[in-house]
C-alpha cells in the first residue's frame, strides 16, 4: 500500500480525532478568552504550564560514589521536526556544571604553535562567525539495546541522548592560521574548565577542517549545561570530543591518551581487539512514534522518527510495518542536512493485528543499520558505545508496544 492511497483513504474516512461537526455548531465561539483583555508574557517565555511534562528524563545521581557525574535525556518522543529547545538538550557532565565567569574565562592555544595566544570571550565576539545545525550524540546513546535483552522503557531512555541544536561560533581554523600550526603536529588536545578537566586528543585535519568554536545555541548564548561560555562542536563526532567550557587547546604530535580515550570511549570486540579513537557516530533511526508506553491506536496515525548520521546527510528511511516482508520509504520532513538529525513520517492506518515495526536509515555515503544480531557479533558482551542497531518495536493486538530484538 504506498503512502497516497494510504493517506486518501484516511481522509475519506473523516479525521479519526476530530469532533463530529454538528458539536462544534452547538458551541458559542465568543470565549471568555476573547472578552477580557490578558496580561502579556514576561521577559523570557517558557512553555504553557500545561506542557510541564515535557522535561528532560534525568538519570538518579550517584553522590557517594561519583559526585557531579549527571545525564539527562532529550524526550524525544514528545518533540517534532528537528531543532531540541535548548532547555530540553540532553545532557551528560562527568563533573557537574561549573560556574564560569564569562569576563575571566580565557581560551588558550598553544604547544607546537609559532605564537601561543590566549583569547577572551569578548574577543573572540569579534571574531567572523559562521552557524550550522548539527546533532549531538553521546558515545553511550541507545547502548542500552546492546544488551541480549532489550529493555521495556520508554524511547528517551534508550535514545535520548541526542539532541539537535542551531550553533554559531568562529571556525577553530581562524584561531590555529593566527596562532600558525607548526609542521609536524598531528593531533590537538582539547581540554574543558570543569572538575573532570574533560580532555580528548582529535586529529588536527579534523578540527581544522569542521572544528567550530560555539558560542550560540539555537540563537542565544550557549546554555550552561551546554558548556557557556564556550565549546567545541565537532559535527557528527562522539559527544565526548565536544569539550564543554573549553578552555584549552594544545598542538601535539601525539595523541595524550587521555583518560576518556583509553579506559573510557573504546569499545572491545569479540576478537579481543578494542577499537579505539572511533570518533563518528554510525547512521541510525529511531521510531518514535509508537514506541514503548505509546500505544497505537486503531485506524490512522502518523509513524514519525529521527534518523541521523556522523558520516553525512541521511539518503532515505524504510520502515517495515509487517516485521520486515516488505519496505517502504518514509517520507523526509526537511530539512535534510549533514550531521543532522532528519525527521521521517509514513502514513499508517493499523488493521489491529499484532505486528513489527522497524525502520532502517541509510546516509548519503551509503552506511546501513545493522540488524541486533550483526551488531552484538562484532563487539564483546558490555559493550555499548556507537550502537546503532535497528530499533525493533513488537505491537501487540492491543496495540500495546514492546523493545525486541529482530
Ligand atoms: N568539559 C566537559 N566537556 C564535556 C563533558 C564533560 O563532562 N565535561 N561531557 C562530554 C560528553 S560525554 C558528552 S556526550 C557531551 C554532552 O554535551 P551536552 O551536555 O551539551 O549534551 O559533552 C562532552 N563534553
Ligand atoms: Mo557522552
Amino acid at each position: 500500500m504506498t503512502r497516497k492511497t494510504d493517506r486518501r483513504r484516511f481522509l475519506k474516512a473523516g479525521m479519526v480525532g476530530a469532533l463530529a461537526p454538528a458539536a462544534a455548531h452547538a458551541e458559542n465561539f465568543v470565549t471568555p478568552a476573547m472578552t477580557t483583555p490578558a496580561p502579556p508574557g514576561g521577559p523570557y517565555g517558557v512553555p504553557d504550564r500545561q506542557e510541564a511534562g515535557v522535561t528532560r528524563l534525568a538519570t538518579p545521581l550517584a553522590p557517594d560514589i561519583s559526585p557531579g557525574t549527571a545525564s539527562s535525556r532529550t524526550p524525544l518522543h514528545k518533540l517534532d521536526g528537528i531543532i531540541t529547545p535548548a532547555g530540553l538538550h540532553y545532557e551528560r557532565h562527568h563533573a557537574g556544571v561549573p560556574k564560569i565567569d564569562a569576563g575571566k574565562h580565557r581560551l588558550v592555544v598553544h604547544g607546537l604553535v609559532d605564537k601561543p595566544l590566549e583569547f577572551s570571550v569578548a574577543a573572540l565576539l569579534r571574531y567572523p562567525r559562521v552557524s550550522r545545525i548539527a546533532f549531538l550524540e553521546c558515545g553511550g546513546n541507545s547502548g542500552a539495546n546492546a544488551a541480549a535483552t532489550p529493555p521495556q522503557t520508554s524511547v528517551d531512555l534508550i535514545h535520548g541522548l541526542v539532541s539537535c541544536s542551531e550553533w554559531s561560533g568562529v571556525p577553530v581554523k581562524l584561531l590555529l592560521d593566527e596562532a600558525g600550526v607548526q609542521p609536524d603536529v598531528q593531533w590537538i588536545v582539547a581540554e574543558g574548565g570543569d572538575a573532570a578537566s574533560m580532555s580528548r586528543s582529535i586529529p588536527l585535519q579534523a578540527v581544522y577542517d569542521h572544528g567550530l568554536l560555539a558560542l550560540f545555541q539555537n540563537g542565544e548564548r550557549l546554555r550552561p549545561e551546554q558548556g557557556y561560555p564556550m565549546r567545541l562542536l565537532m559535527p557528527g563526532w562522539e559527544g565526548n570530543l565536544n569539550i564543554k567550557w573549553l578552555q584549552r587547546l594544545k598542538l601535539v604530535r601525539e595523541p595524550a591518551f587521555t583518560r576518556e580515550e583509553t579506559s573510557k570511549y573504546t569499545q572491545l570486540q569479540r576478537d579481543g581487539i578494542a577499537r579505539q579513537f572511533d570518533f563518528i557516530m554510525p547512521v541510525k533511526s529511531v521510531i518514535l512514534v509508537p514506541s514503548v508506553g505509546l500505544p497505537v491506536q486503531p485506524g490512522y496515525q502518523q509513524i514519525t522518527g529521527l534518523a541521523w548520521s556522523g558520516h553525512g546527510a541521511i539518503k532515505s528511511v524504510e520502515i517495515t510495518i509487517d516485521g520486515g516482508q516488505t519496505w517502504q520509504e518514509a517520507e523526509l520532513s526537511g530539512p535534510v542536512l549533514p550531521q543532522c538529525l532528519t525527521r521521517f513520517r509514513l502514513d499508517w492506518t493499523w488493521d489491529g493485528t499484532s505486528t513489527l515495526l522497524q525502520s532502517r536509515a541509510i546516509d548519503s555515503q551509503g552506511n546501513q543499520q545493522p540488524h541486533h544480531a550483526e551488531w552484538a557479533a562484532r563487539f564483546a558482551p558490555g559493550q555499548g558505545y556507537h550502537y546503532n542497531g535497528i530499533q525493533s518495536w513488537q505491537i501487540d493486538a492491543q496495540g500495546r508496544v514492546r523493545n525486541v530484538h529482530a
